[in-house]
């Protein structure tokens, strides 16, 4: 093979990039995301681009921006250096045996190998995945200023615009009863074309879960996030074999192939919530699909609210899957007061329209790079 495909340089950068409002988990409220981007030469002078981002710093799982950007520059880009990009599932291998865990680290890296390789090829990267099934997805949009009649005005607006029609509300950060009735008021306030659902983000335990999960769905709620902690799979699976009238999705619990087996084997789950961060990039997307499809489990394409580059790239492989789903929630450069492409994916008819284009289909703007970059800003992480 000719040494066009070699990977030359690599570069690794820290942005900090406000959101439009304080968006509320149960572990906290973010003013900022801190995504990792990733720029990738071959020596044919392709460039590809990659990202992770976490949310809140290491409090969703334990990567953080900083340890993610220390896991590719001193261990991941060595492995793949001067190897050809063409051999991806090896250069995952590589990675592997120089890194274990550090699944978003790795992500980053892939997103931005698969980039410059359909880049060089010309193709849209949804091709090398497998091919293209779906060219728009129902997408979601989060209510979670914390503020009832500000999440209504959101809400409103949102279904006037055309752009979204089902609300995932985060909640499991106050007591229970009080997210029972912020729920509620929101669902009394929604029309009856709107679907509601929760992202509980592991704060309940089962005997809270099973106490008030009921009382959600009887105020409209119809898909419930990952109630209770990741560990927590008997109680995932009592919620899903009794509650009636709602889907339970894991999301931190599902992770690997292996945690998607045992989901399945478990029955622990109706959905998987599929992010490309934490099953460590497309091609390990694809493979938790599988056990997805092959369990008669539903899928949810999944956010770490990324800018548009980590939104298309999960775009591209979220196009390529069978099985049955529950729309996605690609809506990260909408949270954020800017972005760093030129042009972002479209929504329309309440769906993302898939994209399309050598690549990710992205044109970005390096002076938006520069502009959030923390190092050239001086800035200090959270
Ligand atoms: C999560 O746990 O799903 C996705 C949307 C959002 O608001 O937070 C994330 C993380
Ligand atoms: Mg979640």
């Amino acid at each position: 093979m000719s040494n066009e495909f070699t990977i030359e340089r690599i570069q690794v950068r820290i942005l900090d990039i406000p959101t439009i409002r304080p968006h509320k988990l149960s572990f906290g409220s973010i003013q900022r995301q801190s995504p990792v981007i990733v720029q990738l030469w071959l020596r044919n002078g392709a460039c590809g681009f990659g990202e992770a981002a976490t949310i809140g710093g290491p409090s969703w799982n334990e990567e953080s921006p900083e340890s993610i950007a220390h896991a590719i520059e001193h261990y991941l880009a060595p492995a793949v250096l001067e190897q050809k990009a063409s051999g991806i599932e090896h250069l995952l291998a590589r990675m592997d045996m120089a890194c274990k865990g550090n699944a978003f680290a790795k992500s980053a890296l892939e997103m931005a190998l698969i980039d410059a390789l359909a880049r060089t090829l010309n193709i849209p990267a949804w091709q090398l995945l497998g091919g293209k099934l779906h060219e728009s997805l129902p997408l979601a949009w989060t209510l979670a200023s914390g503020d009832v009649e500000r999440d209504l005005q959101e809400a409103q607006l949102r279904l006037e615009q055309g752009r979204h029609r089902i609300f995932k509300m985060k909640i499991g950060a106050r007591a229970p009863q009080d997210d029972v009735a912020h729920v509620s008021r929101i669902a009394r306030g929604l029309p009856d074309t709107a679907t509601l659902t929760v992202d509980v983000n592991q704060a309940w335990d089962g005997n809270t879960a099973r106490r008030y999960l009921p009382q959600l769905i009887e105020a409209g709620v119809t898909l419930i996030e990952q109630p209770v902690a990741k560990w927590n799979v008997p109680a995932l699976r009592q919620l899903t074999q009794e509650l009636k009238g709602a889907l339970i999705m894991a999301d931190e619990t599902v992770c690997t192939p292996q945690d998607a087996m045992m989901l399945a084997r478990e029955q622990a789950s109706h959905v998987f919530s599929l992010k490309v961060a934490k099953h460590g990039g497309l091609l390990r997307t694809r493979k938790v699909a599988a056990v997805a499809e092959a369990a008669d489990i539903g899928w949810y394409g999944g956010t770490m609210l990324e800018t548009s580059i980590g939104s298309a790239a999960s775009a591209h492989v979220f196009s390529t899957l069978p099985g049955a789903h529950h729309g996605c929630e690609l809506f990260g450069p909408q949270l954020l007061v800017d972005d760093i492409v030129e042009q972002q994916m479209p929504i329309r008819d309440f769906a993302l329209q898939l994209p399309d284009g050598p690549g990710y289909g992205l044109t970005v703007s390096l002076s938006q790079l520069d502009r959030f970059d923390r190092a050239l800003a001086g800035r200090q992480p959270l």
